[in-house]
């Protein structure tokens, strides 16, 4: 069955791809015109069903075959900062790039006199299809150090270093961040959702 992925991450897309190894993943802007998603919900989940919603009503008329969306709303939440960046992690900074939202934390922790914080990653993964809409949470839990290293992944990824791990997710090669991470965790579940739909 077609998975269709509603999201504009490309980095999140390769490392999507990669775990759904078995299946047929489509990006939604490869079929439509890619359009603004307001993800104003309150949760991860609420913004993952928001994504996959959205983009379902926009192709559901234009498919001949069965389908489900696929959407994935994640980000990191960092015990020192009250939770933050949380559900804004992908706009902490205000401009939305990567080195600025890292370098948000950095500083955040850094104003605090302090060069660690326990932290975890979450990942909502949702999908919306005719046999209805369903959202299952991935965690990789771990700290945020304020020396960031490494040039894989993405986002976050050179301040996260994950339970019993010396390195960060961004010093790991995709094949072992993609068995460790909250992304990898959730489409495992989504996995065998999807077996019993
Ligand atoms: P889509 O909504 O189009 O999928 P996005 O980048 O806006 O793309 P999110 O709203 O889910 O996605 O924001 C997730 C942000 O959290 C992302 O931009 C990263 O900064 C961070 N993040 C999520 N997963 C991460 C990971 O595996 N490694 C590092 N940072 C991650």
């Amino acid at each position: 069955m077609k998975i269709i992925l509603a999201s504009s991450n490309v980095k999140k897309a390769v490392e999507i791809r990669d775990i759904l190894k078995t299946f047929e993943v489509v990006c939604y802007s490869d079929m439509i015109p890619a359009f603004e998603i307001v993800e104003n919900g309150k949760s991860f989940q609420e913004n993952a069903l928001i994504k996959a919603k959205a983009v379902y009503a926009k192709i559901q008329g234009i498919m001949n075959e069965s389908f489900w969306v696929l959407s994935d709303d994640s980000g990191l939440v960092v015990d020192a900062l009250g939770g933050e960046p949380g559900i804004f992690s992908a706009r902490y900074s205000g401009e939305g790039s990567d080195v600025a939202n890292l370098q948000k934390v950095i500083s955040k922790l850094q104003e605090k006199g302090i060069n660690e914080s326990r932290a975890y990653f979450c990942a909502a993964s949702a999908i919306v299809g005719e046999k209805g809409d369903y959202c299952v949470h991935g965690f990789a839990y771990g700290k945020v150090i304020t020396t960031p290293r490494g040039q894989h992944g993405f986002g976050y990824d050179p301040i996260f270093i994950h339970t019993n791990h010396s390195v960060t997710f961004a010093e790991m090669d995709r094949l072992q961040k993609n068995t460790l991470s909250h992304r990898f965790k959730s489409l495992e579940l989504i996995q065998i959702l999807l077996r019993y739909l």
